[in-house]
């Protein structure tokens, strides 16, 4: 009986990835959930379907920088874990507005290890034994990798980018919180998700929906950037498993062994478009080449092989049968992105530092 009377805190859980974690807890295991989000553009009440009526589902519009906030939800819920998702995630946004990535990702990393210490000093010896604080960080930390290697979990870490700067600063609190005063922490580090319910503003969703409109579809630099691309319901478990049975004090990898360059990706939607909505020309012909991201890192690739051999995880899906699953849900599911571009999310171009 996984988590059977466990009550799981997941911060960030009206967005990407903390939506498919609660959707997978939910589905496959016993916990009661509480979702704590301040509700940022990033966040969508759509992407929790049926959870309104579930007994084991909380929601808690709640920032993780106020720390009096965070203290009463302890006091009401008593959690015996923490998934820690909450965080401004978008690498063109951090470019152009790195102090709301100052603030989440550091500030209110920072506020929730001191709010979930200051509980977990609270409880009984067995209690404090049991509990866990998983942070979800990312591969961003690790910096670029060149044509060769991988990220293993002892990669020094050399971030480049405002946001994986910040993400890399919350690790070292996580792991500080850990050393010093024993809150039993893990760490997760992840390459590229994608998959349904992904904001439009990442590339993926990004270039499904300006294909559906017709739209260029602008490829920043020559498209021969690498990502390692992970299916994000695989990510979801793989996160569940940690939590279950990671050892306290480590660091996962987490990643798909599926790295394709930009190029690669933005051809197979478009040739998946082409057979599931299909236009007058390809989508290919709307590929266009623009400047580049600023600081733009070259390749990540993710060696995942600590979270497979000691906790036994797979990813499920392989890159062509995830992009094919993604495709059709785009196309299938118009009105839950078309909502995002009513409340005004402009697909523009952001990042370029000017
Ligand atoms: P997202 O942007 O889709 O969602 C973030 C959620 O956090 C939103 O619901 C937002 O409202 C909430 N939030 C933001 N600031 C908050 C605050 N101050 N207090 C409370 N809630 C706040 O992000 P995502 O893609 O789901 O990423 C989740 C986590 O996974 C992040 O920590 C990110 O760094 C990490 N990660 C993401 C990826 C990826 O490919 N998306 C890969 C590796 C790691
Ligand atoms: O329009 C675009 N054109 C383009 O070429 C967009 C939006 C992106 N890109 C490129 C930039 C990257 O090389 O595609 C690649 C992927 O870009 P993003 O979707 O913005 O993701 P990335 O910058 O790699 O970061 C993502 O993965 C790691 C998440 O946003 C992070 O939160 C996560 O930590």
């Amino acid at each position: 009986m996984r988590f059977k009377a466990s009550t799981i805190f997941v911060t960030g859980g009206a967005g990407f990835i903390g939506s498919a974690v609660i959707r997978h807890l939910l589905r496959n295991t016993h916990a009661r959930v509480v979702n704590i989000d301040k509700f940022t553009y990033a966040a969508n009440s759509d992407s929790l379907p049926g959870t309104t009526d579930n007994l084991n589902y909380a929601f808690e519009k709640q920032c993780i920088c106020d720390g009096a906030g965070l203290r009463h939800l302890f006091a009401k819920y008593q959690p015996d874990a923490v998934m820690n998702l909450a965080a401004e995630s978008h690498v063109d946004r951090s470019i152009d507005g790195p102090g709301e990535f100052i603030q989440t990702n550091i500030v209110g990393t920072f506020t929730l290890l001191q709010e979930a210490l200051r509980y977990w000093r609270t409880l009984s010896n067995e209690k404090r034994e049991q509990f866990r604080f998983l942070h979800i960080s990312t591969d961003e930390v690790f910096g670029s990798l060149g044509d060769d290697g991988f990220f293993t979990e002892t990669t020094a870490y050399a971030p480049n980018s405002p946001y994986s700067a910040s993400k890399a600063s919350s690790d070292h609190l996580v792991r500080a919180w850990r050393e010093t005063y024993d809150l039993p922490t893990l760490v997760t580090n992840c390459s590229n998700n994608y998959g349904p319910y992904h904001f439009p503003e990442k590339l993926i969703p990004h270039m499904i929906i300006k294909g559906l409109a017709g739209e260029p579809l602008p490829v920043y630099g020559d498209g021969k950037n690498i990502r390692d691309w992970l299916y994000v319901e695989d990510h979801a478990k793989a996160l569940t498993l940690v939590l279950e049975h990671g050892t306290v004090g480590e660091t996962y990898n987490v990643g798909g062994r599926n790295e394709r360059t930009n190029l690669h990706v933005v051809e197979s939607i478009c040739d998946l478009l082409d057979e599931v909505a299909p236009r007058s020309g390809a989508h290919r012909d709307l590929i266009t080449f623009v400047a580049d991201r600023p600081g733009h890192d070259h390749r990540y690739a993710i060696d995942a092989s600590k979270l497979e051999r000691e906790l036994g995880w797979q990813a499920e899906e392989n890159f062509e049968s995830g992009i094919g699953k993604t495709v059709r849900w785009y196309v299938d599911k118009q009105p839950w992105w078309r909502a995002i571009l009513e409340r005004g999310y402009a697909t523009k171009r952001v990042g370029l530092s000017q």
